[in-house]
């Protein structure tokens, strides 16, 4: 009889897999088909599989792999074109920001949503460590929220130090699947603890450069809190930018989607084109100014592979 689980964490060819309130520990027997994809790892953290148990107690044999809703992707660095798949079916991507300690910039911002965008995932900007927000800050942090709401992004402010609004974190959580992604040093380790103290997981204030390349040989893991999972990501590299054409870009801009089919051009990139109603909503104050750098800068800078690095996308 096949049961249908939850890859929790894939550690090469051996899979724990969530089954009602088990973990249940599962192989993959003979060659196995992923139609269409060249990863280097078939089944990834997220999948839900068919399993069936074999007559050893607690050991099992996977043999359906679900289709998948969405994908976060990481790009092999070798030749040989193929890519591994961090985690797949998320629902919502908690992305951490923080406007001190470190600053997150809005640039940083701005490319996440649009991966997230391009990648059919729904993003949630959590404004972490709030409790060290001044009221120079707390200005800041209003007109943030203002500019995101406004075009349908969910934001929480919230503060792990303090505890302060994790309630809201835990009722979005509900039986979904995470993933929390941001900076180094925003409090994405810290929030999964707070979450579920018996994860003890370590935070630190590690550079950047010493997190990636840590992360590079290890695997997603999840994390099961209450009915649903949370993920810490790995961080975020390759995470879809390098697929989009500078001409869909637009797509991924909720505010200028909506505004394309009153510019003159149909394939307006609301650059260089004359009678642009992006650039009308510009004039006259209709959508951010801040988002449309932001634009243009990934429009222009597309190309360069190091700019991406250095936002860690
Ligand atoms: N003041 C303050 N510090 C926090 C908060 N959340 C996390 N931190 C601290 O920020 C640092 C980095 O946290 P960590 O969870 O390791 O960040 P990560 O790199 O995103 O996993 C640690 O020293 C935490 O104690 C918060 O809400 N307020
Ligand atoms: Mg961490
Ligand atoms: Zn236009």
């Amino acid at each position: 009889m096949m049961n249908k689980g939850i890859v929790i964490k894939s550690t090469g060819s051996r899979y724990l897999v969530s089954y009602e309130e088990d973990i249940v520990e599962c192989v993959l027997r003979g060659k196995f088909k992923t139609k269409g994809f060249r990863h280097t790892n078939p089944i990834a953290t997220g999948d839900y599989v068919g399993f069936e148990f074999q007559k050893e107690h607690n050991k099992a044999v996977i043999k359906k792999i679900y289709p998948r809703k969405n994908f976060l992707i990481r790009k092999s660095t070798n030749l040989s074109k193929q890519s591994h798949i961090i985690a797949a079916n998320i629902d919502y991507a908690f992305l951490l920001i923080t406007l001190k300690k470190p600053v997150t910039y809005t640039m940083f911002i701005d490319r996440y949503l649009v991966a997230c965008e391009a990648n059919n995932i729904v993003p949630i900007l959590v404004f972490n460590k709030i409790d060290i927000y001044n009221s120079e800050d707390k200005k800041v942090l209003f007109v943030l929220r203002k500019i995101y709401e406004n075009i349908n992004y969910k934001c929480v402010e919230i503060s792990v130090k303090e505890n302060k609004n994790i309630n809201e974190i835990i009722e979005l959580i509900e039986d979904k699947t995470i993933v929390v992604s941001g900076n180094s040093g925003v409090g994405k380790t810290s929030l999964l603890n707070l979450l579920d103290p018996k994860l003890k997981l370590k935070t630190s204030e590690i550079s950047e450069s010493h997190e990636q390349g840590k992360h590079t040989t290890t695997f997603a893991e999840m994390h099961k809190i209450g009915r649903g999972f949370i993920i810490d990501t790995p961080g975020i590299k390759g995470f879809g930018l390098q697929n989009i054409e500078k001409e869909d870009l637009g797509e991924y801009f909720p505010e200028m989607k909506f505004l394309k089919e009153y510019c003159k051009f149909n394939n307006c990139t609301h650059t260089h084109e004359p009678e642009c109603a992006v650039k009308t909503a510009l004039e006259n104050k209709k959508i951010s100014k801040m988002r449309y750098k932001n634009y243009l800068n990934i429009f222009y800078d597309d190309d360069d592979k190091h700019r991406l690095d250095k936002y860690g996308i």
